[in-house]
């Protein structure tokens, strides 16, 4: 039988300065599941930090039948830059594209990309469809549903993919594909390695700020695994050797009795040398949840704040308020879990038709909040980002509908609030940057298990700190 070569990878990099966290694990599922479809397939995993050279000599040696690239918004620009050299290099070779930003911009992704085909949401069944029909393409590409192609000279959009709805039925992803080498892992973490699971698939939120557009498929739908199959994926990754694993659900408590019974059932493994972060929403934590995140051996949760003012809270339809947030992370401190906060500035969102702003004070309020909440030992460490459309946010539309941005903007690019915000100057800005990247740094350095090996995110924050804005 033929051998299916398929080469996977997310090329992109963020400029190669501060290193690839962890692999996708988007393509490490899609791995898995055709590994389950094809006894004849195999699929090589390339990081980002192999670079173009890389696969191309890969592509040379090993006649791929398929390759297949994970496409974020931040990503984007670049990843189209090196596809179009890929395509002038290997004209036969069949490049499909998926993720958020495909799934978000389909249209955009295939012309400024020059992609064969971009996957629209969930990628596990139309990739398996795809390698099986890959001696027809073009042809077959009508027959495959959720996907997005140049049918001739028009974008043609085949119809919706439903979602997969046991995903306990989904293998787990291949991680005998990556090396822990190829990645820094975690700025913050007790043990090393590190290893991501995905617990549930979906999000019901619809914070304006937020693109999440891959498990959306315009449903507030949740998906979750049975807490036996995320137990089992743990099991299998001690095996391995990691003695970390951050639950990356979007919000772990996205249903209070699931979450208790996951970890729960994580406690049972009764491994005391395995520690775990994840995600929580701040208006759904009960004493329960706490006692079983303790069990599990849970030391930091991240959870998202983003402003200390409700009325940007209620603008950006983050759907709690600042008591529940300072609530949130007494009652995680003072049970022992460290508080990883999450912060957006200079947010942005419309109101009867009218764009609405986070005013400069409510900026700097928010950063004094998440100094008050360091201070009452309730918050250890933080993030924060200047509020930034990106593509299949409501943010985006908001940003685009009122000329904020063009089509030519993503997110990687820098994005500066003085040019739109009536009366704020660069300097203003630039000094709340500075101001958030050192109270950043204090929380960090006061709060400890900061991961040196991630030292090229610190350095930039650092020249951050320096440069300013
Ligand atoms: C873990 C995670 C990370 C990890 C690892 C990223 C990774 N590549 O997996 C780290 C920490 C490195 C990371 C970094 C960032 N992230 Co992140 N991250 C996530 C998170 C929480 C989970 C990703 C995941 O594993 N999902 C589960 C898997 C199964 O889904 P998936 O990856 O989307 O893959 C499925 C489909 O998309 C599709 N698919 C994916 N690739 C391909 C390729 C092909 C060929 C095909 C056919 C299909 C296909 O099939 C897969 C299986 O169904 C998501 C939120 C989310 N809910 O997905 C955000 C998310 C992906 N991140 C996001 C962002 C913004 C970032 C950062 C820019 C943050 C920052 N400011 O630095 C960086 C940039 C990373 C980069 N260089 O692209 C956004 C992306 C939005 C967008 N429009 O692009 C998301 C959606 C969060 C959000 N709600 O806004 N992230
Ligand atoms: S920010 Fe969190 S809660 Fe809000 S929509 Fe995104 S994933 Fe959901």
């Amino acid at each position: 039988m033929r051998r299916l070569n398929v080469i996977l990878t997310d090329i992109c990099s963020n400029d190669g300065v501060q290193g690839q966290l962890a692999p996708s694990l988007g393509l490490l599922y899609l791995a898995a599941f055709l590994r389950t479809k094809f006894t004849n397939v195999k699929v090589f995993y390339v990081p980002q930090k192999y670079g173009i050279e890389y696969i191309s000599k890969m592509i040379s040696e090993i006649m791929p039948v398929l390759i297949g690239i994970y496409v974020s918004s931040y990503s984007a620009p670049k990843v189209y830059e090196i596809n179009l050299i890929l395509k002038k290099r290997f004209p036969w070779l069949k490049i499909i594209c998926g993720g958020p930003h495909p799934t978000a911009a389909p249209g955009e992704t295939i012309e400024k990309g020059m992609f064969d085909a971009c996957v629209i949401g969930e990628g596990e069944i139309a990739f398996t469809e795809l390698l099986k029909k890959a001696d027809n393409l073009p042809d077959a590409y009508d027959s495959i549903a959720g996907i997005t192609f140049l049918k001739g000279k028009e974008l043609f959009t085949t119809p919706v993919r439903p979602h997969i709805d046991d995903i306990d039925q989904i293998p787990f992803p291949a991680r005998d594909l990556v090396s822990g080498m190829d990645f820094v892992g975690l700025p913050f973490a007790k043990k090393k390695p590190y290893a991501e699971v995905i617990p549930s698939r979906g999000c019901p939120f619809k914070c304006v700020f937020c693109s999440n557009p891959v498990f959306k498929g315009g449903l507030p739908r949740v998906r979750k695994r049975s807490p036996e199959n995320i137990r089992d994926e743990v099991k299998e990754l001690y095996k391995l050797g990691y003695r970390e694993i951050f639950l990356n659900s979007d919000e772990l408590n996205c249903d209070l009795n699931w979450s208790i019974e996951v970890c729960e059932s994580l406690a049972s493994l009764g491994y005391k040398d395995l520690y775990f972060q994840c995600h929580l929403r701040a208006d759904n934590i009960s004493i329960h949840l706490i006692r079983a995140l303790q069990r599990m051996n849970c030391w930091t949760t991240r959870i998202g704040i983003e402003s200390a003012s409700n009325r940007v809270l209620e603008g950006i339809q983050k759907g709690i308020d600042i008591n529940q947030a300072e609530e949130a992370c007494a009652l995680c401190a003072e049970n022992g879990i460290k508080v990883f906060g999450y912060f957006m500035l200079f947010q942005i969102w419309e109101k009867n038709g009218a764009l609405e702003f986070e005013n400069v004070e409510e900026v700097s309020s928010t950063i004094d909040f998440a100094h008050h909440l360091w201070k009452k030992k309730r918050l250890h460490y933080m993030s924060w980002a200047i509020a930034t459309p990106r593509h299949g946010s409501e943010l985006h539309s908001i940003a685009m509908r009122h000329g904020l941005c063009d089509a030519s903007y993503y997110t990687c690019y820098k994005w500066d609030p003085s040019k739109y915000l009536p009366g704020v100057s660069r300097y203003t800005v630039s000094s709340l940057y500075r101001k958030g990247l050192m109270l950043q740094a204090r929380l960090a350095a006061g709060s400890g298990d900061v991961q040196l090996r991630n030292w090229r995110s610190l350095l930039s924050k650092g020249i951050g700190l320096i440069k300013g804005f």
